[in-house]
């Protein structure tokens, strides 16, 4: 699940077999796929491998085509376009991982944003078929962290597009989950024979709803995160423990070189029966590369842990989160995508005839996809391996007869236009440098 870009038939059976790979869900190969097609222009980038040979074996075809197109608007947004077909019905699941630090958080419908600690993720899905979105993790791989899952109904294929705007973001926090809200996500439980010690617990919580308990023995390891030497740390949590007569609870800062963990502060170990506060403060020292915190607990009871906070003790950036774009489905999603990001409307329209986009804009062309930025008048327009393009019925970009090309234009600010076109998309293709020749550019 972590590895792959998308798997078929999420259902119990494949989630609780660990064998690896399962032919007909998943990657099974490192190698087969590939870059088919790229350009890159000062407006927007596109790219497309093609993955279904990666899925594949000798004895079986699982997939006849997993094309997955990435075109990066400049500067704000990436829109994903997975194509899908298989000799059978499956359901699709394309997946974003969220990281060990992220909390994926549902905003409207199939519209989440990914929370990391020093980025956030705005996602948007949507399709030529309904979508069903979610986020989960995998059982017994909580501390990687959540992933966000976008799929289908068995079909024979299908399109997902997927409209992805990232941006920085940070809480003034290096760690996220911090009060045991989003369960065991983000913290990483000592293994094998204590993990069942590690229960994430709704009766007592000294926070929201949960807390993280401990039975016996065990610990809760935060994710590592880069720190340089001589950085003022400070670290929190409260503790509370019961029916402990040996052993009790504490609070841990621990510092990695390059492999190894090297040295290890803690508070004294405490047995209180009412929610106390821990707190270290100290500075990395020298070698430092990484540092986490540890929530400990050993004894004949039980501990509980909410509210561990670790923070850089001099302040980190706090950047408001940025506000999201609005997105809508053309059509339902069968025909793109309309982004309206920072004040400017772009469309990103599949093949096929004209369309109606946002509430007045008919955009009608001949290629594998266009774009067009929607203001008057417009910034750029593309159009992907056709002949024609036109709005509201104006042509807008013509294509001299012969066979069709790949051209984008762009206005300057001082009006000029400027082409960028090419014969092929095949990598390494030079751009034309007649394309003032081939191309006509018209239309407000
Ligand atoms: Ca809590």
């Amino acid at each position: 699940m972590g590895h792959a870009t998308m798997v078929m038939d999420i259902d119990d059976g494949f989630m609780l077999d660990e064998a690896f790979p399962t032919p007909g869900h998943e990657q099974v190969k490192r190698t087969g796929g590939r870059i088919e097609r790229f350009l890159s222009s000062d407006v927007l980038d596109y790219v497309r491998g093609q993955a279904a040979p990666a899925y594949n074996t000798d004895e079986m075809t699982v997939l006849n085509d997993f094309s997955r197109t990435i075109f990066y608007l400049k500067p704000h947004v990436f829109v994903m376009v997975d194509d899908i077909r298989a000799p059978e019905p499956h359901s699709y699941n394309v997946l974003l991982q969220a990281g060990p630090q992220s909390v994926c958080k549902q905003v409207e419908g199939n519209g989440w944003t990914i929370e990391g600690g020093k980025s956030q993720l705005h996602c948007w899905f949507t399709g030529s078929q309904p979508l069903e979105t979610g986020a989960q993790a995998y059982p017994g791989a909580e501390s990687y962290g959540e992933f966000l899952r976008a799929y289908t109904q068995r079909l024979p294929e299908a399109r997902i597009i997927s409209v992805l705007q990232p941006a920085a973001f940070g809480t003034g926090s290096l760690v996220r989950n911090t009060g045991f809200e989003s369960g065991m996500q983000g913290w990483t439980p000592r293994a094998n024979e204590d993990l069942p010690n590690h229960v994430i617990d709704a009766e007592v919580k000294r926070s929201g709803e949960f807390s993280g308990r401990i039975d016996h023995s065990g610990y809760y390891y935060s994710p590592k995160v880069k720190v340089d030497p001589g950085t003022e740390l400070h670290t929190e949590a409260w503790l509370r423990t019961a029916n402990t007569t040996t052993g009790g609870g504490y609070l841990a800062i621990h510092f990695f070189g390059p492999d190894k963990c090297f040295k290890t502060i803690t508070t004294e170990r405490g047995t209180p029966e009412d929610w106390t506060h821990l707190q270290l403060d100290t500075v990395a020292p020298e070698g430092t590369q990484t540092a986490c915190i540890g929530l400990y607990y050993s004894g004949d009871g039980s501990g509980w842990f909410d509210d561990a906070t670790f923070e850089i003790a001099s302040g980190m950036e706090v950047v408001e989160p940025t506000p999201r774009a609005t997105v809508e489905p053309i059509e339902g999603g069968a025909r793109g995508v309309l982004v309206d990001v920072d004040g400017e409307r772009v469309a990103l329209v599949t093949a096929g005839g004209p369309v109606v986009v946002g509430e007045n804009h008919v955009v009608e062309h001949d290629g594998e996809f266009a774009v067009v930025s929607l203001g008057d008048p417009w910034r750029y327009v593309y159009l992907q391996e056709g002949t024609r393009l036109s709005i509201n019925g104006q042509p807008t970009l013509s294509i001299t007869p012969g066979a069709p090309l790949t051209a984008v234009a762009r206005r300057d600010a001082d009006g000029q236009i400027r082409l960028h076109a090419q014969d092929s998309l095949i990598p390494h293709t030079e751009p034309l440098a007649d394309a003032e020749a081939r191309v006509t550019v018209g239309g407000g």
